[in-house]
């Protein structure tokens, strides 16, 4: 048998996406609750508050708040060993900045946990997971502030005191490194909560982006830290959004661009597992001058709180090709569908640099080897393969956990009500299939696998309930109507065989 016996086969969702419910129990709003939906090229907005009229798929999502009993039970006729879900920081700290947590909220979670281990699923909790309080963001500037470390580090440590007993699998921030593309933002904050000031320079921006992601870092470690306190069997990991980034051809600026690419998004888990930060990268910030604030404290922080595991998300890859060398005189360069346009002044001031900078908006080209999802994401199951050889390689074969992966499609109901969905069977197998060479082939140490969305819930990126990941379907369209009713696709069958079989059986 290929994989381990006790390998976490299980699904992934966030609180936002799916719970509702988002005032209920005094809840506070989150960055994701004052969220409009986008949908046919509008990007979503975050706005002040609640205006009457526009649409927040995230205030109801699919309702699992008040259905998450019925709902648990589906996940356990799927056979689900473990299910991923986040805790919803603003049900705890409604505000965020709070002394005392909201004992309702707590209470929400402890109800849910119960009802998974009921059933024998394992909870696998992420500790942010694009929801960080409105609060947080309008008052301190999101994660540009220092202050937060404390306001999450006493968030984890009530929640992980709370369900010491209750969950073992811990991440700290959802892909951490989903800043790395600091040009292309959800206007006007980021999901760390920053706000470039108006007319910000890519220097400023950029710059502003390495200082929140290094207090996520800290935070982080801070939190690894005080868990492995509260409980020394907790398994607490990062969480990385891994799109291998391979070169468009074997020149050797290519491979060259596509090295330095790979470090500019992906340094955030060398200091998760290492402790430090890698010499590229401060040889970067000082020939940037940065000027950073980090301070020693925090410097020893990293260093004591060390990740347990890499669990990382992986739905596609990317190919970059140097740009330097093949923009034409025009300026005109190919920029891979669905990512953006390239700022003016960046594209002035560094096309031209001798060093390899990486900008992902001017340097990804797509990848005419592979196809692509309707929302331009590339299918390349043998990316999976080898992005789990990159960590393992990187990392001495410290465990992974792929805690997201799928494919967003739009589904018909037929007129029966039955739903089939070969395209996303097809999508999850060859990605199985790739995995399981990984752990067979290649000796990678691979503790488990939970698909997203594996009930259709809010997409992230766009607000619509039309771009559906699921195995189990939900009467809901995009301008939120529906009975909510749950249906299985005739890939909830397929699913459950794979995992009875220990994925044996594709
Ligand atoms: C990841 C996020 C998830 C999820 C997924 C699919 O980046 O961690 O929250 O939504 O992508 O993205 P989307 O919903 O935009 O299709």
């Amino acid at each position: 048998m290929t994989l381990r016996k006790d390998f976490l086969w299980g699904g992934a969702v966030a609180a936002h996406q799916l719970e509702g419910g988002w005032n209920a129990g005094k809840k506070g709003p989150s960055v994701a609750d004052v969220m409009t939906a986008g949908a046919n090229g509008v990007e979503r907005q975050i706005t002040d508050g609640v205006i009457a009229g526009l649409n927040y798929p995230n205030h109801e999502a699919i309702d699992f708040y008040h259905r998450y009993k019925s709902d648990v039970k589906l996940f356990a006729e799927l056979g689900l060993k473990c299910f991923r879900t986040s805790i919803a920081w603003t049900r705890i700290f409604p505000k965020g900045d709070e002394l005392e947590p909201n004992e309702e909220g707590l209470q929400f979670y402890d109800d849910l946990f119960d009802e998974c281990l009921k059933y024998g699923i394992e909870p696998v909790i992420t500790l942010s997971h694009f929801e960080l309080p409105y609060h947080l963001v309008t008052e301190y500037g999101g994660f540009g502030n220092r202050k937060l470390i404390d306001f999450f580090v006493r968030f984890a440590e009530t929640v992980m005191t709370r369900y010491k007993d209750k969950v073992k699998y811990w991440m700290t921030f959802n892909e951490i490194n989903n800043q790395a593309n600091y040009l292309r933002d959800f206007a006007p904050f980021t999901n760390s909560g920053l706000k470039f000031p108006e007319g910000a320079t890519a220097f400023e921006r950029e710059k502003l982006m390495y200082q929140a992601a290094h207090y996520e870092l800290v935070a982080s470690a801070l939190t690894v830290k005080i868990g492995h306190a509260i409980n020394p069997d907790f398994q607490i990991g990062a969480m990385i959004a891994m799109c291998s980034i391979y070169p468009a051809t074997c020149k050797p600026e290519d491979m060259m661009a596509s090295t330095v690419a790979m470090q500019r998004r992906y340094w955030f888990s060398d200091v998760h597992v290492r402790g430090h930060y890698p010499a590229y990268l401060t040889t970067y910030f000082d020939r940037k001058k940065f000027n950073l604030d980090i301070t020693q404290e925090d410097l020893s922080a990293l260093t004591e709180g060390k990740v347990d595991y890499v669990g990382f998300s992986y739905y596609m890859s990317f190919a970059i090709q140097d740009q330097k060398a093949s923009v034409s005189s025009d300026g005109t360069v190919s920029i891979m569908p669905g990512h953006g346009t390239i700022l003016p002044e960046y594209a002035a001031d560094e096309l031209g640099a001798p060093t390899f900078d990486y900008v992902e908006d001017r340097d990804l080209v797509k990848n005419d080897f592979v196809k692509a999802s309707e929302w331009g994401w590339q299918i390349d199951p043998l990316g999976l393969r080898w992005a789990l050889n990159w960590f393992s390689e990187r990392y001495d074969y410290l465990p992974l956990f792929i805690v997201e992966n799928g494919f967003g499609a739009i589904d018909e109901v037929k007129a029966d009500g039955s739903i089939h969905d070969p395209y996303r069977i097809e999508y999850l197998r060859a990605h199985i299939q790739a995995m399981e060479d990984a752990v067979e082939y290649d000796g990678v140490n691979l503790m488990g696998y939970t698909p997203w969305g594996f009930i259709d819930l809010v997409s992230a990126g766009t607000g619509e309930m039309k771009k559906r990941y699921g195995m189990i379907y939900v009467d809901k369209d995009n301008e939120g109507k529906g009975t909510l009713e749950r249906r299985k696709k005739e890939s909830f069958e397929w699913y459950q065989k794979v995992i009875q079989s220990n994925g044996e059986e594709l």
